[in-house]
């Protein structure tokens, strides 16, 4: 009894509450290949409590320390089952009108069976939460995740019972030290809102799984890596000596010699060549002992030859568009549905190529994207002033970067990482951002690294020093908008010669559908349209140019953006955000697209 009463003063002038949960980071080495997996689903209705000031964690809820002792029963401030419920994943901010704008920390519990299987290991995977996630499993500790877009694994094989309680603390405060930083624009959705899933695997398993089309410019070999995982105990090396690595539909059946978990194979073959035009995928797998699984994957090169960038070495330019993963209904909890309607609508405005800004979104989009014929330019939320000088804002970037790629790793459609936007070019940014390059290439060594950088304003011209770490220069420009000088456009394509490929990154106008005006009325549709009109007839001009990704297919939600046009929406859409009605910049933008098409 003694000890709980202690406890909870100790709970009132505990200063730093959160350090006790420090250093059980679920981190990228933690990731555990799901392609082909048996699931076991805990999405659906779990209760939840808004928890401000996070008395879940200060004071240690997930003991459920409610039972009587010594005749004297302690009060508690929590009832579980008797919270309200959500149906998770979800958005909160788009449940209730009480939760839109809320920011901080929600506690969401539920009870699940389990029946144990024997011989085997159990990963919780939690698909993203925005931003960090503190896991409890039947009254113990699990571990956390930082960063608000990516997956998270965690062990549970030794905590699972018959019957079990979680409960899970989302944290969706922005921060200064946060990677994206406290200011940003686009709404801060709160909530866990991708799958909640368990993967059984057996006590050695397959980790990770990689293949794709060695781009070494003929086009006709394919690698696959795979890694183990587990063993007898954590220290041992895996005992699986051997994989078998299958593409039944080109005759490949392939044994992987595996050395201390590891194994690789080339094989020469000529399969059909993944495009956005023609998104033929084939059937992989790996099995490995007792283990496992499969994906569906497409094969294709990209690479960059001076200024051109070579799909299938044939050159292309990326028609493209930009997109925030956002709807009215659904805040970033996007269905299968929305998100089909996205591609969709790129399609029709002639994209070949799509910017996912400024996170990762849902590992669907890509999915997606590989069967309808994409392709995808990545990006971690490195945007704007991101504290650069701190180490662990460097490593928390960094481990987002790499849960992305090992995520999407075999996603044909994903061609581009970006390491982050507009961000300007300090010493200590060019060190952080140069770093987070050379670790997405260390990563994977089959795609392009690019950044959305910023005008050189002092000089009108692309100079950024972090250009010398990319493939690929991304250049966000606002002539006709921010910068409204439009002669000053030609003028800093004169004053640039880049080594490399140029993706205009974004241009854009703010346009409220249905307001109509002048061409020089900011806000109306015609000067949108127009601003469009004079940024292709430019950047059409330019050779080094090699694509583009407009701002944005969609309006989206923004806190900053406060107009009576605006009305906290950020309006350089070319559709509205029930993404219904097309804006006059639409068929600009199409019918720019068409012409590019028809000459490539
Ligand atoms: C930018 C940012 C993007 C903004 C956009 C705007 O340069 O990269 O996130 O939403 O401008 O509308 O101002």
């Amino acid at each position: 009894m003694k000890k709980y009463v202690q406890k909870n003063v100790s709970d009132i002038n505990l200063e730093d509450y959160l350090g006790e949960y420090e250093g059980r980071d679920a981190l990228a080495g933690d990731m555990v290949f799901t392609g082909g997996r048996e699931k076991e689903s805990l999405n659906g209705l779990w209760h939840y409590a808004v928890d401000q000031y996070e008395t879940c964690i200060r004071q240690h809820w997930f003991e459920e320390r409610y039972e009587s002792r010594e005749g004297f029963s302690l009060p508690v401030d929590f009832s579980f089952d008797e919270w309200p419920v959500m149906q998770l994943p979800c958005s909160w901010n788009v449940q209730s009108e009480q939760l839109f704008l809320y920011e901080s920390t929600m506690v969401f519990t539920r009870r699940f069976g389990f029946i144990p299987r024997g011989n085997e290991r159990v990963w919780l995977r939690i698909g993203a939460a925005n931003h960090v996630l503190r896991v409890f499993l039947n009254k113990q500790y699990v571990g956390m995740h930082r960063g608000g877009s990516t997956p998270m694994f965690f062990d549970v094989t030794d905590l699972l019972q018959k019957e079990n309680r979680i409960l899970l603390a989302c944290d969706a405060a922005r921060r200064p030290e946060q990677v994206p930083t406290e200011n940003c624009d686009w709404f801060n959705y709160g909530g866990v809102y991708r799958d909640i899933e368990l993967y059984r695997v057996p006590q050695v398993y397959i980790k990770d799984f990689r293949v794709w089309l060695v781009p070494d410019g003929k086009l006709n070999k394919i690698r696959a890596e795979v890694s183990l995982g587990g063993g007898p105990s954590a220290e041992t090396a895996p005992e699986a000596s051997a994989a078998e690595f299958e593409i039944p539909e080109l005759g490949i059946r392939q044994t992987i010699a595996v050395k201390n978990g590891k194994g690789s194979v080339t094989v020469k073959c000529a399969p059909e060549l993944w495009s956005p035009e023609s998104p033929k995928l084939y059937e992989v797998s790996v099995t490995a002992g007792e283990d496992r699984v499969s994906d569906t994957v497409g094969f294709r090169e990209v690479r960059t030859e001076g200024r051109e960038i070579l799909l299938n070495g044939k050159k292309i330019f990326l028609r493209g568009v930009s997109c925030h993963e956002d709807s009215i209904e659904n805040g970033k909890a996007l269905t299968e549905e929305e998100c089909v309607k996205i591609l969709t609508d790129a399609k029709e405005l002639g994209c070949n190529f799509m910017r996912l800004a400024h996170y990762p979104h849902h590992e669907q989009m890509a999915k997606l994207a590989d069967r309808m014929g994409m392709l995808l330019w990545e990006e971690v939320p490195v945007y704007w002033a991101i504290r650069f000088a701190r180490a662990k804002t460097y490593q928390d970037a960094e481990n987002q970067l790499l849960e992305l790629i090992r995520r999407d790793m075999n996603r044909a459609s994903v061609i581009i990482w970006s390491v982050g936007n507009e961000n300007a070019d300090s010493d200590e940014r060019l060190r952080f951002m140069s770093k987070l390059a050379a670790a997405a290439h260390k990563e994977d060594k089959t795609r392009l690294v690019s950044a959305a950088c910023l005008v050189s304003v002092e000089e009108n011209a692309i100079r950024d020093r972090l250009a010398a770490h990319l493939d690929v220069i991304g250049l966000n420009e606002y002539f006709g908008w921010y910068t409204p000088d439009f002669e000053l456009l030609p003028q800093l394509f004169k004053n640039s010669d880049p080594d490399k490929p140029v993706v205009i990154t974004e241009f854009g106008a703010d346009a409220l559908y249905g307001h109509h005006g002048s061409e020089t009325d900011k806000g109306t549709e015609e000067c949108q349209a127009y601003i469009y009109r004079r940024q292709v007839a430019e950047i059409g001009k330019i050779a080094y140019v090699k694509g583009m990704c407009p701002w944005i297919l969609y309006d989206f939600r923004c806190p900053r953006r406060t107009s009576v046009i605006q009305q906290y929406y950020n309006r350089k859409g070319l559709l509205t955000p029930d993404r219904k009605h097309k804006k006059m910049a639409w068929s600009v933008l199409r019918d720019f697209y068409r012409k590019k098409e028809e000459e490539a």
